[in-house]
């Protein structure tokens, strides 16, 4: 069911470092034709490192691993779905295409044997959600897979505390890339104190004891803080926020639909500063994913057998 590129073919016959990159972004996060250049700048961000980047997404019903850039193309010209993992077959039956969520993504990139996937800010538990149950699939899936996800902590729309406590609940390693708190997407630091690592040698390791050491099957969190120079401040993202949450409040707008109508009205309201913020720091956690996938590969060369 899973065409793979074959660029991506080649690197996972020959074992070299392989970043998976989640198409959701890219089709309903960012507006295009920022999202091209955003896919674009991700995967050269990977390249520059001396890994491949590996774009996950649906193409008229089949799982593609690797998108070409006409296929990219191809993916963002027309109508496409939002397809998470409950999603994905539905999805498959009716020949859709569309952007794979982190949820739907780990789970694809994990089979093909692909151990580090890159994005912007991962989904969580959403504000309010004690009355809506909104939590997104992405915490379930990463509680059962396997596989390192580097980002800019939970997106900044959500409810960041209680996202932490729900990995914590789920027995999700979070660890701080050069941080000692939780990044808070469109900013550094949400105040939320996780434990800190320092280098992608250090990642690469707590992957291996995870993984191969304590055989735990579950995934591996890395928070990277948005650069510096792109960082907005918190109380003029959290008074936007608040005006999006009342806007979605009156139009009633719910379940998946929630996230890109978040997304796309700070977009509207921030004059296009949202966005920025967000290819930059996409942008800097697919570079730090490369870096962490060419670490691991080392460890897995230096310890064949296990
Ligand atoms: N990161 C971004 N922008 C996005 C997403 C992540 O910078 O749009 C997407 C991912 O695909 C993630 C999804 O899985 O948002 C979460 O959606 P929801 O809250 O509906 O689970
Ligand atoms: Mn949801």
């Amino acid at each position: 069911m899973i065409e793979i590129s074959e660029e991506v073919k080649s690197a996972l016959d020959k074992k070299e470092s392989i970043v998976a990159l989640e198409s959701t972004i890219i089709t309903h996060g960012l507006p295009y034709p920022k999202n091209i250049e955003a896919a674009h700048l991700m995967e050269s961000a990977v390249r520059k490192e001396g890994a491949i980047p590996a774009i996950v997404a649906l193409l008229e019903g089949r799982i593609k691993v690797g998108l070409t850039h006409p296929e990219l193309e191809n993916l963002v010209s027309k109508e496409s779905e939002k397809v998470q993992v409950s999603s994905l077959s539905w999805a498959l039956k009716k020949k859709l295409s569309g952007g794979t969520t982190v949820s739907a993504t780990i789970e694809i990139a994990h089979r093909v044997g692909i151990p580090v996937m890159a994005t912007g800010g991962i989904g969580g538990v959403h504000r309010g959600a004690e009355l809506t149950f909104d939590i997104s699939q992405d915490l379930t899936s990463m509680a059962r897979i396997p596989i390192c996800i580097v980002s800019s902590g939970a997106k900044a729309i959500l409810d960041l505390p209680r996202t932490l406590e729900l990995l914590e609940t789920l027995g999700i390693t979070v660890l701080g890339y050069r941080t000692p708190t939780f990044p808070a997407f469109y900013t550094g630091n949400s105040g939320l104190k996780i434990p800190m690592v320092g280098s992608p040698e250090e990642v690469a390791e707590i992957m291996f004891l995870n993984w191969r050491v304590l055989q735990l099957e579950r995934a591996i969190l890395v928070g990277n803080r948005p650069p510096e120079e792109s960082e907005l401040p918190d109380f003029y993202v959290e008074e936007l926020i608040k005006k999006a949450l009342q806007a979605a409040e009156k139009l009633q707008i719910k379940g998946k639909e929630l996230t890109p109508f978040l997304l796309s009205y700070l977009e509207k309201s921030s004059g296009g500063r949202t966005v920025e913020t967000n290819i930059a720091l996409a942008q800097a956690n697919a570079k730090l994913g490369a870096k962490i996938a060419k670490a691991y590969t080392r460890i897995r060369v230096e310890t064949p057998k296990i």
